[in-house]
């Protein structure tokens, strides 16, 4: 399998070219006539209109070109769609204001990890409005519409990190809808979902304070009594990048401010503020971070 961007990198070079090749000849015609009837005094222009040769050979040019971009066209299209091939398979579903990714009920959200040089299908779902899944450097836009799955193909041979973006208009924090994609060799990922796949520590302070306020209400940490599913699976909030879809790093220090009030990061997010002694605050934040 070609890699979906590489494909489309192609149909653009290839249908850049056609339209340089076309707006040289065109405007060297033009030029080209300016310059070569300069001093004509001639003020009636020739007339053409029943010249069928040459009406035939400008319908006959543009038609031909079209019909060649349409060619590659389809040929790029069946190198993006949905993966019949795929060795994996991810569900994306897009949240206001948040990616939830689903690796055959191991859960994780807004950090997507693939395996390179693998054949993967995304379906992509949404739960409340219109996202689309955009990572440019891997491949084209796809949108996540509420009732429908749609699919995307992704492939790449090389290692990184790849972010993206909503590219849809969906609400208030829109802008702050960021995905990160890790790609890794195969066994750094096989390593990461089996981290991915195992519970997380259930007990100490923070812990405790989770799960005996409303964070549980919304969100789910496996190996504790969590399980709500409204806001991002936490289990491993610790190991990624970022919390709240890019807005902070997850760290403990971040995971506290936004503790504190997650509205002055993301206003409009549907976090709320959760009113926790400061050593409740100190308990929960070093216990999220710490779950990697
Ligand atoms: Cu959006």
């Amino acid at each position: 399998m070609r890699p979906p961007a590489e494909a489309i990198g192609t149909l653009a070079l290839i249908v850049g070219a056609i339209a340089v090749a076309i707006f040289i000849g065109v405007e060297g015609a033009l030029v080209y006539a300016v310059w070569r009837y300069r001093t004509s005094r001639v003020s009636t222009p020739a007339r053409f209109d029943r010249n069928t040769r040459l009406e035939l050979a400008w319908t006959a040019a543009p038609a031909l070109t079209l019909a060649v971009v349409f060619v590659l066209m389809l040929g790029t299209l069946r190198d993006i769609g949905a993966a019949t091939d795929a060795q994996l398979r991810i569900r994306a579903t897009g949240h206001q204001w948040w990616w939830e990714f689903d690796y055959s009920g191991i859960v994780t959200a807004n950090e997507m990890h693939i395996p390179i040089d693998t054949a993967i299908d995304i379906e992509l779902a949404s739960v409340d409005v219109n996202h689309s899944f955009w990572v440019p450097e891997l491949g084209g836009k796809t949108d996540m519409i509420p009732g429908q799955i749609n699919h995307l193909r992704l492939l790449t041979r090389r290692p990184g990190v790849y972010l993206g973006q909503c590219a849809e208009f969906c609400g208030v924090e829109h802008a702050w809808m960021r995905i990160r994609v890790v790609a890794e060799t195969k066994e750094d990922f096989d390593r990461w979902l089996a981290t991915q796949g195992s519970p997380a520590t259930a007990s100490g302070d923070g812990a405790r304070v989770f799960q005996s306020n409303t964070c549980v209400n919304c969100h789910a940490i496996r190996g504790t009594s969590a399980r709500g599913e409204a806001g991002p699976d936490l289990t491993h909030v610790g190991g990624r990048a970022t919390i709240a879809a890019g807005v902070l790093p997850s760290d403990a220090a971040s995971i506290r401010a936004w503790l504190v009030d997650p509205q002055r990061y993301k206003p409009g997010a549907f976090m709320p503020r959760v009113p926790l002694s400061d050593a409740d605050l100190d308990a929960l934040a070093s216990y999220l971070g710490s779950l990697r």
